[in-house]
């Protein structure tokens, strides 16, 4: 029988089977939490490479022996690090404990299974820890049955705050790897590339659980990821997001204190650059349709993009892309627009599937540029429903590098990274002659979750642009305030 007792393999080495045996990925993962990881650890595999199991544990009990760490027994959190627990309380001859995930509703009804005396200390193992809620889980139990617990030791400590509040509850957690350790071994061998190493240590520094916000921000315990995008206010979430568009919008508009994109549809460039700087105070977007423009030249661009620096706001040009990846990645960097060059958000019908993503995604990402995908329309009969939506949604989490959010009428996703943003916008509810709907501003922000109002002709056409921005602007931010609070 093998030793279970010795490390046999070095820890670099360890490091090397667990991403060959794909107990680490890499990608784009929807964690425990609700958030995205561009990494996540699925420990549950080892179990099936018996010959992997004597280091895992090996190093475990090394960190144990390290730090000195007395007790008289040992309990695994379900139910990944029971098969470890077992191990070390076997090759170490330490008694264990079994902590069940529910009583049992007939015997003897015990959550901890097996013998101990109130006041026995026990050493907590896990395979990994992110924010260290579930090894809390498992110490309460304990705790309930009066043994001690002041020690955990994990495979690998996900840095995300986890070792800070278990701290704060009176736990050292001893960890063999950190995620950022992992990272740096799997790029040292040519596993990971530069891209993915940068993008988890951004992941990583953004999203730490921060023992603090966890007890205090909603009462739930839980992390302030967990909570859904709409009862997250738009300066935390700029916090959340990794898109560097999203993060400007979203903390220009707690700045500014608007929700409001107006749609300057109109047809010559002094008009439109004219307009633009009246309402440019008062929104946190301008959105053109630049093939309606008589007169387009690189001096309105440079115009308008001056404008955004004066005014700050950002760029929305309402392209809709629809057609192959090869075709809008032309349409997209050519032609007389370059819309590419100077537009910081574009969007795009997912009707031809993700190659139009893949397409625009070339063009925009070296330049920082974000989409839109469009999930819902504002006017009648349209076909964007049901399905179409969701599958629209999925397209959007699998290319949240590029894709930063949906032009919509309703909330489809709860997720804090992807922006909502809604056209067919009033100040009263109806319809015009070709059936485009108008909802309010409120019924936007407050009944459907949304953003930010889009509005073109209820402030363009007004008497006083300036007045009708300032109302709507007003009405979208009062409805948002009113939302969170
Ligand atoms: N727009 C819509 N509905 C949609 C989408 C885009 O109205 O579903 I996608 C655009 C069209 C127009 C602006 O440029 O938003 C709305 O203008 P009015 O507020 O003038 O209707």
């Amino acid at each position: 029988m093998a030793d279970l007792s010795t490390c046999v393999l070095s820890q670099e080495e360890l490091i090397l089977e667990l991403f060959k045996i794909q107990a680490f990925k890499f990608g784009n993962f929807k964690l425990k939490s609700g958030i995205f990881s561009p990494a996540y650890f699925d420990l549950r595999v080892i179990v099936s490479y018996p010959e992997l199991l004597p280091s895992v544990t090996g190093y475990m009990w090394k960190i144990v022996e390290d730090k000195n760490v007395q007790f008289d027994s040992l309990c695994g959190v379900p139910y990944t690090a029971l098969p470890l627990a077992t191990i070390l309380s076997v090759s170490h001859k330490k008694p264990m404990l079994i902590r069940r995930k529910e009583s049992k509703d007939y015997g003897t009804k015990k959550i901890i299974e097996g013998h101990f005396k109130p006041g026995d200390t026990c050493l907590v193992i896990e395979d990994v820890v992110t924010s260290g809620s579930s090894i809390l889980e498992t110490v309460e139990e304990l705790k309930k049955e009066g043994l001690v617990v002041t020690h955990a030791v994990v495979l690998l400590d996900r840095g995300q705050g986890g070792h800070q509040r278990l701290k704060d509850q009176g736990i050292s957690l001893h960890h063999v790897f950190t995620l950022q350790q992992v990272v740096e071994v799997l790029h040292k061998y040519n596993k990971l590339e530069t891209e993915m190493v940068e993008r988890i240590s951004l992941f990583i520094q953004k999203n730490r659980f921060d023992a603090k916000e966890i007890s205090s921000s909603n009462g739930a315990g839980l992390p302030p990821q967990k909570q859904p995008r709409k009862m997250i206010s738009y300066s935390e979430r700029a916090r959340l997001c990794s898109h560097p568009v999203t993060r400007k919008l979203l903390t220009l508009m707690e700045e500014k204190r608007t929700n409001l994109t107006v749609s300057v549809d109109l047809t010559t460039a002094a008009e439109i650059i004219s307009m633009v700087d009246k309402v440019g105070p008062y929104v946190c977007m301008i959105k053109t349709h630049v093939d309606i423009i008589e007169d387009f030249s690189q001096d309105f661009i440079s115009k308008l993009t001056d404008l955004a620096v004066k005014h700050n706001f950002i760029i929305f040009e309402d392209r809709k892309f629809a057609d192959i990846g090869h075709t809008v990645m032309q349409q997209y960097s050519g032609g007389m627009y370059r819309i590419a060059d100077w537009a910081n958000i574009t969007n795009a019908h997912s009707l031809p599937g993700s190659g139009v993503i893949q397409g625009l995604k070339q063009i925009g990402l070296p330049k920082g540029r974000g989409c839109l995908l469009i999930a819902e329309m504002s006017s009648s009969g349209n076909l964007c429903s049901g399905d179409y939506t969701k599958e629209t949604v999925k397209i959007a989490e699998g290319n949240r590098d590029f894709v930063i959010g949906f032009v919509c009428q309703s909330a489809i996703s709860d997720d804090p990274e992807f922006l909502h943003i809604t056209p067919g916008v009033q100040l009263s509810s109806g319809q015009d002659q070709m059936g485009q709907n108008y909802v309010t501003p409120r019924e936007v922000i407050l009944n459907h979750k949304s953003d930010i109002i889009i509005v073109g002709r209820g402030i363009i056409k007004a008497e006083d642009p300036v007045i009708a921005a300032k109302a709507y602007m007003e009405a979208g931010y009062s409805a948002y305030m009113e939302r969170m609070s």
